[in-house]
C-alpha cells in the first residue's frame, strides 16, 4: 500500500462491539450439550469464521463427521442461542471507544464501511443504532466466501468506490488480517499478538491509537 488510507473497514463482532463473547457463549452452550470439547482458546479459531465452517472445525476438533442435515440442524441451534443472547444487548457490550473512533475518522472526511461474516450484523447494527456510522456494508448475508478469503473486504471497498490498497481493516481475528492482506489492505490488529501479530499495527485501546499512524502506516 501507499499514500494515505482514504477509508477504514472495520469487523463488527470483537472491533466495534463485543458480542464475539455472546458467539462463544452460544458455541459453549452447544458444545456442552453435546460433550464436545470447547474451550476460550479454541474459540479464538472460530472469529471472523462462518457460522457452519465454525461447526465444522469444533467437531474435527472433538474427532467427528456428521451428515448435512445433522450439521444444519446443530449450526441453527447455534444461532438460536446466539439471537436469545443478542435481545439483550445494548450500549455496555459496546467496545470502549470504537464509536468515538469512528466518528472522529469520518469528522476528518474519510469514508468508512462495516464487514462483518454475520448474518446477524444488521439486526446488532439496528439495536445499537450503529448504521449511521457507516457509509457501507456487508454482511455473511452478501458473500460466498468465509474470511481468510478476501472477498468481505473488496466488497466492502467496492461499495465504497475505493481502491483496495486506499484502504485499512480492523479486524480482531487471525483469518480476517489474512483476508485484509489477501484484499491488497493493511490491517490493524484489535486484540492480543498471539491473535493479531500479523497486523501491520496491533493494539487493544481505541484511546491510545494513533489516527495519523493508522492512515499512514507509520
Ligand atoms: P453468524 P465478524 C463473525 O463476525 C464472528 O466473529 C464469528 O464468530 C461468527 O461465527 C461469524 O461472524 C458468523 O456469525 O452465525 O451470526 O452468521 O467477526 O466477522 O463480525
Ligand atoms: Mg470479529
Amino acid at each position: 500500500m501507499s499514500g494515505q488510507a482514504k477509508a477504514l473497514i472495520f469487523d463488527l463482532d470483537g472491533v466495534v462491539v463485543f458480542t464475539d463473547k455472546y458467539h462463544y457463549l452460544g458455541w459453549k452452550k452447544l458444545a456442552d450439550e453435546n460433550g464436545w470439547s470447547f474451550d476460550e482458546e479454541f474459540n479464538n479459531n472460530l472469529r471472523g469464521v462462518s457460522r457452519m465452517k465454525s461447526l465444522e472445525l469444533m467437531l474435527e476438533h472433538n474427532g467427528l463427521d456428521l451428515p448435512e442435515d445433522e450439521k444444519n440442524r446443530l449450526a441453527d441451534r447455534k444461532n438460536e442461542y446466539y439471537k436469545e443472547l443478542l435481545q439483550r444487548i445494548n450500549e455496555s457490550d459496546l467496545y470502549p471507544g470504537a464509536v468515538g473512533f469512528v466518528k472522529k475518522v469520518r469528522e476528518r472526511g474519510l469514508k468508512t464501511a462495516l464487514a462483518s461474516s454475520s448474518k446477524n450484523a444488521q439486526a446488532v447494527l439496528v439495536a445499537l443504532d450503529l448504521e449511521p456510522l457507516f457509509d457501507a456494508v456487508v454482511t455473511g448475508n452478501d458473500i460466498t466466501l468465509s474470511k481468510p478469503d478476501p472477498e468481505i473486504f473488496l466488497l466492502a471497498a467496492k461499495k465504497l468506490g475505493m481502491k483496495p490498497e486506499d484502504c485499512v481493516v480492523f479486524e480482531d481475528a487471525g483469518s480476517g488480517v489474512e483476508a485484509a492482506h489477501r484484499a491488497g489492505m493493511r490491517a490493524v490488529g484489535v486484540g492480543p499478538v498471539e491473535t493479531v501479530g500479523a497486523a501491520e499495527i496491533v493494539m487493544q485501546d481505541y484511546a491510545e491509537l494513533d489516527l495519523e499512524n493508522v492512515l499512514s502506516g507509520a
